[in-house]
């Protein structure tokens, strides 16, 4: 049974991270971050960005109207996914992979995100257990008890979007079934996106998945209560590390799907922990600020698309 996402589950499904790659469909010059502005992995992404203080580009895609899949964008990210990150010309994919490659590469400069080699292992075992939380089957799968707020509140669609996505990739698999390298990554993404959807539309997966990652929240729990949080530092270090911009993240979405009733008490350490997480800078510019970006801009332009697609609406 599928209890975690594919990428951190099965990485024989999926391409592996590029790191610092030449590509000549990408900018030559300067930062860019592909990215959606509520994507759970976009916000790591942002965050870290923030948190290193680096200037960077935004290029929207729009993962509503499915620009994630466009041969444009495949032949920069062959998953299928975002967030890219694009560096003079040379692209770094998956989240984990590019947090530390950022981190790595500008950290030094500002002391920031820089890890001991005595906090390594365990800054690396708190982001890899967040990571492999499976937030896409609780966004769109059923949990009962659960009242989702926006922009969460119509996401549970009983996996028809997962399964739309799966006969749009089998089209794309189609129509480009000269282009190896298009077709392979159709077919990939086709089959980490109809695991996800089978997880999501089994009611015992779903409650398995809620059950593991109960287990997951109470070993954090354990772990702030034990660990440097109680002397004034992080979850895995004295000072904020990749691991808090992991759980950040993590933490802010399964508040907004509901779920913190079922997970974690109002009065527990974790509760204190989202207040510091949520309240730093670099988490309100990369995830909050781009929250009333999409309610402002992307919303009212995907509404636009849809309804053009539909023929309801004119250019003039
Ligand atoms: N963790 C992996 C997966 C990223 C991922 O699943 N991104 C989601 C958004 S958070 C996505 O782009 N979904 C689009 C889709 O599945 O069609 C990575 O960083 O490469």
């Amino acid at each position: 049974m599928l209890l975690k996402p594919v990428y951190a589950n099965d990485r024989g499904l999926v391409d592996r991270p590029l790191t610092d790659v030449h590509s000549p469909w990408v900018p030559k010059e300067g930062v860019h971050l592909y990215h959606f502005p509520l994507s759970l992995d976009s916000q790591k992404a942002r965050v870290c960005l923030e948190e290193l203080g680096i200037l960077w580009e935004s290029r929207v895609i729009l993962l509503i109207a499915h620009q994630q899949y466009s041969p444009a964008y495949v032949r920069i990210n062959s998953r299928c996914v975002v967030p890219t990150l694009v560096i003079d010309g040379k692209v770094t994919t998956d989240t984990i992979n590019m947090l530390r490659y950022l981190a790595d590469r500008f950290g030094a400069d500002t002391d920031s995100l820089q890890t001991s080699d005595d906090e390594r292992i365990l800054v690396d075992y708190w982001v890899e257990k967040s990571a492999s939380l499976f937030i896409e089957a609780l966004t769109y799968g059923y949990v009962e008890g659960a009242q989702k707020s926006f922009p969460w509140s119509n996401t549970n669609d009983s996996g028809k979007s997962h399964l739309a996505k799966v006969n749009l990739l089998s089209k794309l698999i189609e129509k480009y079934q000269d282009d190896d390298a298009l077709k392979l990554a159709y077919e990939k993404k086709r089959a980490v996106t109809d695991a996800t959807r089978n997880a999501i539309v089994t009611p015992t997966h779903m409650s398995a998945i809620v059950e593991s990652t109960r287990d997951d929240l109470d070993e954090l729990e354990q772990q702030l209560n034990s660990g440097p949080f109680g002397a004034g530092g992080w979850v895995a270090s004295k000072d904020y590390s990749l691991a808090d911009i992991q759980w950040g993240v993590a933490l802010y979405r399964l508040q907004g799907l509901g779920l913190q009733p079922l997970l974690w008490g109002s009065d527990s350490k974790i509760s204190l922990y989202t207040g510091k997480l949520f309240a730093r800078d670099s988490f309100q510019r990369g995830v909050v600020e781009w929250l009333s970006v999409f309610r402002k801009v992307a919303m009212p332009m995907m509404r636009y698309k849809l309804s053009k697609a539909l023929g309801l609406t004119r250019d003039s």
